[in-house]
């Protein structure tokens, strides 16, 4: 059993697993797959659209050759039906050498129109792009891809004050004492292109569950209160040895949750103090690739309150949880003033 870092997760949790976990997994895919996880997840025209990091082709080492994105679909969000045939591979980006994959995409829709954040690896760093979805779901237009090292962006779901907003997470090296300690930022777009007026939003120290790195998650969601978004906290111990598929896994990720003020979103007004997922159930504890790691890209809520959360559990399957606005409203902003 991991050891955990304090502060645990409180037994209260306000969310709730679903009992048919995972919601899409490898024995889903109708093509060479073995980890399906860190997906997108948005609602579109009518369906929800699930897009998700498929990794296959196993190498020694801990390592995998093959990765592509899957698509699904569901008519109630639980419910997966996945596609034939990948959504993306990275021969449609016409064979450039110094692209090596795009991963870990994020799902935003902004006036009818589905956008996908994702990762990009290439020889020389880690890239996060931005790109349109076609709207006959054939692929992606990249609108944007930014300088080295940056990822795990996610797009607001409207204009604010006439500009796009993203979250992102540069990997800042040297000024953060030569270790993981990054942080979260959000930056301004007038076109979804050129990408400025960036600010720290978040960071590591801020966290009292992480003492590595954060990363934003899930878009934010629009409330009468303000933006309410997901990030991950990894938290990490060297006394973790073998993991999962791995020899030395010694991190641990949990999903944390906090409150961007609705005109200013560069405003953090809330943020839970304990963490909103933390690993515990068989599939994100004991099985999988790299255990421990809860991985959120997806939060949609329902005309009901409800609010479902979609997360990679173990980097192996794809899960969902849900909880009630409210609730986590009020976990973001019990104690704020304390
Ligand atoms: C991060 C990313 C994620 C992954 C996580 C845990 O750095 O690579 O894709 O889920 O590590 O392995």
């Amino acid at each position: 059993m991991f050891k955990e870092m304090e502060p645990k997760l409180k037994s209260s949790s306000v969310v709730k697993r679903y009992e048919n976990n995972p919601v899409v997994c490898k024995d889903d895919v109708p093509y060479p797959a073995e980890l399906i996880f860190n997906a997108g997840v948005a609602k579109w025209k009518g369906q929800y659209v699930m897009i998700f990091r498929n990794d296959y082709d196993y190498q020694s080492g801990g390592y995998f050759k093959g990765c592509n994105l899957g698509i699904a679909f569901s008519d109630d969000g639980k419910k997966w039906t996945v596609r034939k045939e990948p959504f993306f591979t990275l021969d449609m980006l016409g064979g450039d050498p110094e692209i090596r994959r795009i991963y870990d995409p994020r799902l935003t829709v902004i006036e009818d129109q589905m956008y996908i954040c994702f990762a990009m690896d290439v020889q020389h760093g880690i890239r996060g792009g931005v790109g349109r979805v076609r709207d006959d779901l054939s692929g992606i237009d990249i609108i944007s891809v930014s300088a080295p090292d940056n990822r795990n962006m996610v797009l607001f779901p409207e204009k604010i004050d006439g500009m796009y907003v993203r979250l992102e997470r540069p990997f800042t090296i040297y000024s953060r004492g030569g270790v993981d300690r990054f942080d979260i930022w959000i930056s301004k777009s007038p076109d979804l292109k050129y990408w400025g007026e960036s600010e720290l939003l978040l960071a590591v120290e801020h966290v009292p569950y992480a003492n590595d790195k954060i990363g934003p998650a899930a878009p934010p969601i629009k409330t009468e209160k303000g933006w309410l978004t997901l990030f991950h906290a990894v938290d990490r111990d060297e006394s973790r040895g073998k993991h999962g598929w791995e020899d030395k896994w010694t991190k641990r990720y949990t999903a944390g949750i906090m409150l961007l003020d609705l005109e200013d979103p560069t405003k953090v007004i809330g943020m839970s103090k304990v963490p909103l997922i933390a690993p515990e159930t068989k599939y994100e504890v004991e099985e999988g690739f790299r255990a421990s790691v809860i991985f959120p890209g997806g939060m949609l809520l329902e005309d009901d309150g409800e609010v479902k959360i979609y997360y990679g559990a173990s980097d192996t399957v794809e899960c969902l949880a849900t909880a009630n606005v409210d609730e986590l409203l009020a976990l973001c902003t019990e104690g704020r003033d304390a």
